[in-house]
């Protein structure tokens, strides 16, 4: 359960205060974003203790993370974010005229780049505008919510810093007749397929009947392509990559000495999936006080800190529908239930076909009894 819940307002320097304080809120759940799992770091504990060892990509995103995640978004050889974007530039206003009126719910928000693009589209069209921002990294996100609020004069937002899964449990009613979770970026390819259909259930859950999710997904591409854009010639994914083990030492009273493993990535072709891990230089001994653990390297070893699907449009569409299903079963009890689904209504790409956005609305599905 959450240890601490606590919502702030926050006091700004900008021209003019009071007026920005009073379209911002932000809700903090604890302090950073290992406390808020039972026990913190035990997700650190178990994939330091297995082989091959793993380490949850969430831990890549302190403040340093979050600016070279930003970095590597610019980067020549990494093509996702700018794909995305002209995606969203090309369609945004289709986007807003299916929904109407909508809170905007950003998983992973970042710098929220790109959900201007969705933010102009709604202004443009004289809709009210609410932003959500859900992040584990709190600099950035109260950083590019007081830049948006002056950007945006009728804007209001409630940000929320923590994990998805405390957010979306205690996200407030919208404010709006309508609600779109965006999950862009393609970070859903951080969870594998079993962990990215329970994730579909928590969204189901998280949403009304008639409300939207609004996914942006990197696509199936050939291998030189894919592995270029996550091996970069100025190294920044690299930097990336290493900054997790300074964020763990952070974090957990650690003593990784980050000179002593290499960034490696490669695309696992039967998977669909990037994969990036952290290579043991030596053989070597590392220590997390915090969490009483010691862990032995052999040379050559690899952390594996993350996997990036590459999706088929076809096939996510299917995962979502059949997803929604098998949870409504598990929710039916026997009796009559109110069941939900999510039902992709549109795809949009770019030309190449390097990128996919599809949009999807939560339904209510007919209901149904169960006989004995
Ligand atoms: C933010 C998870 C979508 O998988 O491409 C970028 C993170 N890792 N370069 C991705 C990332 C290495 C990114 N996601």
């Amino acid at each position: 359960m959450l240890e601490s819940v606590h919502t702030e307002t926050q006091s700004l320097s900008a021209p003019s205060p009071t007026d920005l304080q009073s379209r911002l809120q932000i809700t903090q759940f604890a302090s950073d974003p290992s406390s808020t799992a039972s026990q913190p770091g035990l997700d650190v504990i178990q994939g330091l203790s297995k082989t091959p060892k793993t380490l949850p990509a969430k831990y890549f995103y302190d403040d340093q993370g979050s600016q070279l995640f930003e970095q590597i978004c610019e980067l020549p050889e990494y093509y996702p974010t700018r794909t995305e974007t002209a995606i969203l530039q090309a369609y945004a206003a289709e986007i807003a005229t299916i929904t109407g009126p909508s809170e905007l719910v950003e998983l992973g928000s970042g710098s929220s780049t790109k959900t201007r693009l969705l933010l102009d589209a709604y202004v443009d069209m004289g809709l009210a505008s609410w932003y959500c921002p859900i992040d584990v990294s709190g600099g950035i996100l109260k950083q590019s919510a007081i830049h948006l609020l002056k950007d945006y004069p009728t804007l209001n937002i409630h940000g929320y810093v923590g994990t998805y899964e405390a957010a979306l449990a205690a996200l407030s009613p919208s404010q709006l007749p309508t609600r779109m979770i965006c999950f862009l970026g393609s970070t859903l390819g951080n969870l594998n397929p079993q962990e990215c259909e329970h994730f579909f259930a928590e969204l189901t859950q998280a949403l009304q009947p008639g409300e939207y999710l609004l996914l942006g997904v990197d696509l199936q591409k050939s291998v030189q392509q894919l592995e270029a854009a996550y091996n970069d010639s100025q190294g920044v994914t690299a930097a990336f990559n290493l900054n997790m083990l300074h964020h763990l030492n952070q974090l957990f009273q650690g003593d990784f000495q980050v000179n002593h493993f290499h960034h490696q990535s490669f695309y696992n072709l039967d998977k669909h999936q990037i994969e990036m891990h952290l290579v043991s230089q030596t053989a070597q001994k590392v220590n997390l006080a915090a969490l009483d653990l010691t862990v032995e390297f052999e040379p050559a070893e690899t952390i594996r800190t993350e996997i990036s699907r590459k999706f088929d449009l076809e096939t996510l569409k299917q995962q979502l529908r059949s997803v929604s299903q098998t949870g409504a079963q598990a929710s039916g009890g026997g009796e009559i239930a109110a069941h939900k689904e999510l039902t992709p209504l549109r795809t949009w790409t770019d030309a190449n076909q390097w990128f996919g956005l599809v949009l999807c609305q939560c339904q209510e599905k007919a209901q149904v009894v169960q006989e004995d």
